[in-house]
């Protein structure tokens, strides 16, 4: 089963958005967390801004420098001929000796695009989201925005050379909005609240990367306020040799149906390339799989998937849903957004029930 794709994405790329920064390219709006807001669908997109070098051998990295209580942007220079760094991820550069990221070579932040159809956007001018502590100096990505009654909850990582970890802002307009500082420290990412609580308990999704033993996989975590996460379980793992053999993470805030909760996640395999499956868990117990998808649901083919800033990703933060019609809005390549569609009704149909072992946990 493959989902169906919209005939004119990609809805939103680079060219349709003008650089927030003097001297920088847009280089990637992608990733955007989906909010429905007032009879519109918001779309919080991830913006990636690229410093211009007039010197094809120096590379800027740019980061928020909070030093003296000011957030002035600061850019980092350096000479791709110098040894010391690994310049082969365009994402990245890597200390070659530490093997660890040194900088990241595009600085994001969080735009508003709206829309009344959930189709055509028109993009904010100014940034929605900024950098507006140290531990975002690198910059604010991938947001997921969980709707509770009147407040939406934008879950996102936050970069900073301490790593990257999760936090959290509620808002009730788009407008105002408050910080709740770092939910997850480092390093930590793809994090999905549910949208309601569970037998009294919130439940979160959530993506640790051990470095020593174990491996990126997902988690679920409860909390009594939304702030405090404990009671972590393993929830989803690896599969060796398939699509989902190199990293696996939480992708759309999950949604109720009758069967289970529904989450639509990301998957990459040893070589990183992103694709999309779906897991059914329990409706009373989120921390049990009830079933999932054997292949996924979609994959990198179409050629704004397969060929961008980092190839061969599809990506998403966000879902909506009517009747029977799951929109699906999903980043492609690091680069654009797009949009595909699939009827929840076959995606259930398509689920595996048998050969999911049990989840684990303490
Ligand atoms: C990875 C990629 C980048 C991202 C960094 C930090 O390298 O997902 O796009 O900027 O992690 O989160």
């Amino acid at each position: 089963m493959e989902v169906n794709r919209f005939k004119d994405n990609p809805i939103i790329t680079p060219d349709d958005v003008s650089p927030y920064h003097e001297s920088h390219e847009v280089i990637g709006v992608f990733n955007a967390g989906i909010a429905e807001y007032k009879g519109e669908t918001l779309m919080l997109l991830r913006v990636a801004e690229r410093p211009l070098s007039q010197n094809n051998n120096i590379v800027k990295a740019p980061i928020i420098d909070f030093s003296n209580n000011e957030n002035t942007l600061k850019l980092i220079e350096l000479d791709r001929k110098n040894p010391a760094y690994d310049f082969s991820d365009p994402r990245t550069v890597r200390l070659r000796q530490k093997e660890e990221t040194a900088f990241l070579t595009s600085l994001s932040y969080i735009r508003l695009a709206r829309s009344k159809d959930g189709q055509n956007f028109t993009v904010d001018e100014q940034p929605f989201l900024y950098p507006e502590a140290e531990l975002e100096a690198w910059g604010i990505e991938d947001p997921r925005v969980t709707q509770i009654e009147d407040t939406y909850y934008i879950q996102y990582s936050a970069v900073s050379e301490k790593g990257v970890g999760v936090g959290l802002i509620s808002t009730k307009d788009f407008n105002s909005y408050e910080r709740h500082g770092l939910i997850l420290h480092p390093e930590n990412k793809d994090v999905a609240i549910f949208p309601e609580q569970i037998n009294g308990k919130y439940y979160a999704l959530h993506r640790p990367v051990p470095k020593g033993i174990g491996r990126p996989e997902i988690w679920i975590a409860e909390s009594d306020n939304l702030l405090h996460w404990g009671n972590h379980k393993h929830l989803l793992g690896l599969r060796e040799g398939s699509w989902d053999s190199g990293r696996i993470g939480g992708g759309a805030v999950p949604f109720k149906t009758d069967k289970g909760w529904l989450e639509i996640y990301h998957a990459a395999d040893t070589e990183d390339r992103y694709c999309l499956g779906a897991v059914l868990l329990d409706l009373d117990n989120p921390a049990k799989v009830l079933a999932k998808t054997d292949k996924p649901i979609l994959e990198p083919k179409a050629d704004y998937e397969v060929n961008g800033f980092f190839d061969q990703v599809v990506f998403t933060c966000g879902v909506t849903l009517q009747d029977d019609r799951i929109r699906i809005y999903y980043g492609v390549a690091d680069t654009s957004m797009a949009l595909a569609e699939i009827s929840l009704k076959e995606l259930l149909a398509e689920l595996t029930y048998e050969k999911v072992p049990e989840s684990g946990g303490i």
